[in-house]
């Protein structure tokens, strides 16, 4: 027997030497049997050397020369690609650049291009291109669905996970350059001198990949840890300690990044708590940043239980307070004005700030997305944004020219994004959750590249190359979102989500701790009809959008349909432009998402033949999810609207198979923790 299982095991090892986990990401080289490349390099540097024995390990073209090259400065820490007779030089003005363009041609011959005649240069569009870490120091991950934080507080800083380079090198794989390693909801913990050490030691690891710790901060940090009186920004004692805090910060990681605040939200606490502004609150913390050039990110994600429409807060909070920050002040906006909804417009505040620095806050991890059960593909959500044009510097001012500095120029430029990073061995929590980890990074290196492109691009590092696997699964991902929003809020609808925790439908939400906590708030049905009247008859956040958005969006008939809910409230029978009545539209979307994650299903199980056993295994083990949850989103949402319609659900639509009784009856036990 045992000679048996020998023969075996000995005839299967070169293809599992790597368990398909998904543990490896993006980064599958191949392993074996390859010509080893030379690489020509007289420098020496941690990145160089990572960047030399990456093509050394993996690539298999001709040989690569480095040069290290100061006229290349304009393309900050990007790199020039050139095929010159039997080499390729790979040049840069930053080690960084080298690294980066070492893993471009590791991704061109993983993605089968030529990789024989290359001319290009690459340079990033942002110069911050940063992950947000909700960890927190317990290790819980607040809207976090990969299981516990990455980062090992308690063995940290003797014991080094590997998995800490690991996720360095995924990073620089992509470009991502920068990361905050903790919540926003900050524990004021995190600047004690004990944990600062373990920071430190994070900090070390990721250097040598071109990657830069921040941390967010909690505003009361002076009172809570350092014994002041209290942290008003005015008070002199405040900015000592800030002042020896950030001595101490840059004493141990001399290249720190800075700070990112939640001031003054959800219960956080702020300069507003001692009367002064968030101009006050973020001032004093750049002034004190200001030395060593460290900058800091200030959240416009700010309401408060006002009677005042809360997608209206943030700009009523910030635009009377531009001119007044500091130049290394970036203000950090959600891409929408409520909150990181499956689908919403973009949020105002972008280019209503004319003087002040602004960057966008996406949200890789899925809180309003099926979390890491539902396949939802993000670049499109991302692009969405990045493309609409606010008007505000005329027509073209896209959210992308406007942070980038092509509008305006701007000494800082910075995109950022909410992790879907955790413990479990594939990261994410969903195989293709790591698709957004990875469109995200491309996406801050350069936004113009299509969600098409970048679909492919994994889909081809991280499964196979062959086209009868990469075509229908690319349709599957290109199409993911709006599927996704058609079976949970379609039409404009938003935030109809249980309680907390977000997961499913809880469209009768009446009762919360706030009543923009409230699913009813949003939609506003009843008999007359469904949506939030925000035009000027309502709550007016159309004005907040530059002419002619301001109109665009306030009038009914030119109001785009995919946000029709989210400006207006509409009659039931109101004719759509395929004039269907607004019930049956409604009633279409969602069977339309259902359909569609039908659809996926079928798809993939035709994958298996490309795909290994346990990836397939997993994937389809969550398209069945998914596709449960669909028609539980399609059947409490329809048949609760449908007790204020009082219209039948069309009669060639599948028919509901949940009670609304038992579907209101559902409580998931799922910990939120702030
Ligand atoms: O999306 C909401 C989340 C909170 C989060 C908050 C924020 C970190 O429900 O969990 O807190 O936004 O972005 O500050």
């Amino acid at each position: 027997m045992k000679h048996i299982y020998l023969i075996v095991f000995t005839l299967v090892l070169p293809l599992s030497l790597f368990a398909e986990d998904g543990s490896r990401l993006w980064l599958r080289f191949s392993q074996s049997g390859q010509e080893k490349a030379q690489v020509i390099s007289k420098y020496k540097s941690p990145s160089i050397d990572i960047a030399r024995q990456e093509l050394a390990a993996h690539w298999q073209g001709q040989p690569v020369e480095f040069q290290l090259d100061k006229k290349l400065s304009y393309l900050k820490d990007g790199y020039r690609i050139k095929s010159d007779k039997n080499k390729i030089i790979l040049s840069a003005s930053q080690d960084a650049g080298l690294l980066y363009g070492a893993y471009h041609l590791l991704r061109l011959q993983q993605t089968g291009a030529d990789c024989f005649n290359l001319d290009m240069e690459e340079s990033p569009k942002y110069d911050i291109r940063i992950l947000n870490h909700w960890d927190n120091l317990d290790r819980t991950v607040e809207r976090g669905y990969a299981g516990y934080s990455l980062w090992k507080w308690d063995e940290l800083p003797n014991t080094l996970s590997p998995r800490y380079e690991a996720y360095a090198r995924a990073n620089a794989s992509v470009g991502i350059n920068a990361t905050v390693l903790n919540n926003v909801n900050a524990s004021p913990q995190i600047l004690t001198d004990e944990h600062l050490t373990k920071v430190k030691a994070l900090a070390d690891i990721f250097r040598p990949y071109g990657i830069k710790v921040y941390l967010s901060v909690n505003f009361s940090s002076p009172k809570v840890i350092g014994g002041v009186k209290d942290s008003d920004p005015l008070n002199p004692d405040v900015r000592k300690w800030w002042q020896d805090k950030v001595k101490e910060v840059y004493t141990l990681i001399p290249d720190f990044g800075g700070f990112l605040v939640k001031a003054n939200s959800e219960g956080q606490p702020g300069p507003q708590d001692y009367g002064r502004t968030h101009a006050d609150g973020a001032n004093m913390l750049a002034d004190v940043l200001k030395p060593y050039n460290g900058i800091v990110m200030w959240r416009a994600f700010v309401y408060n239980p006002t009677e005042e429409d809360r997608a209206k807060q943030a700009y009523t909070e910030f635009v009377p307070l531009d001119g007044q920050f500091r130049d290394n002040v970036i203000i950090q906006i959600k891409n929408g004005p409520v909150d990181f909804q499956p689908r919403e417009p973009f949020n105002p505040l972008f280019g209503a700030l004319k003087h002040t620095a602004e960057m966008v806050e996406f949200q890789i991890t899925q809180e309003y997305l099926g979390f890491s059960n539902h396949l939802v593909y993000l670049a499109s959500l991302f692009k969405e944004t990045l493309d609409s044009d606010t008007y505000s510097d005329g027509k073209g001012s896209t959210i992308a020219r406007l942070t980038d500095g092509t509008l305006r120029p701007a000494k800082l430029t910075a995109i950022s994004a909410v992790a879907n990073i955790g413990e479990d061995t594939n990261w994410c929590g969903h195989h293709f959750a790591q698709a957004n980890w990875y469109a995200f990074g491309r996406l801050a290196w350069n936004h113009e590249l299509p969600s098409e492109t970048i679909a492919d691009e994994w889909i081809k590092m991280t499964f196979s190359n062959n086209d009868g696997f990469v075509k229908p699964v690319k349709e599957i991902m290109l199409s993911s979102r709006e599927a996704t929003v058609d079976y949970m809020m379609p039409l404009g609808l938003h935030h109809i989500f249980a309680e907390n925790h977000h997961y499913g439908p809880e469209p009768w939400l009446s009762e919360a701790g706030r009543p923009d906590w409230t699913a009813v708030y949003y939609h506003k049905a009843d008999s007359a009809g469904l949506g939030f009247d925000r035009t000027a008859a309502g709550s007016n956040a159309v004005s907040q959008y530059f002419p002619p958005l301001d109109k665009v969006y306030g009038t009914i008939e030119s109001c785009p349909e995919n946000l029709l809910l989210w400006f207006h409230h509409i009659p039931w029978d109101y004719k759509m432009k395929d004039s269907k009545t607004l019930w049956d539209a409604l009633c279409y979307k969602y069977d339309s998402g259902v359909q569609q994650v039908r659809e996926y299903q079928k798809v993939w199980d035709r994958m298996e033949q490309y795909t290994d056993e346990q990836r397939f295994r997993e994937v389809q083990s969550k398209l069945k999810i998914q596709a449960r949850d669909a028609i539980w989103w399609k059947d409490a949402c329809l048949l609760y609207f449908q007790t204020f319609s009082n219209r039948p659900v069309p009669y060639d639509i599948e028919r509901p198979v949940h009670e609304l009784e038992d579907l209101k009856k559902i409580k998931l036990d799922m910990k939120h923790h702030n």
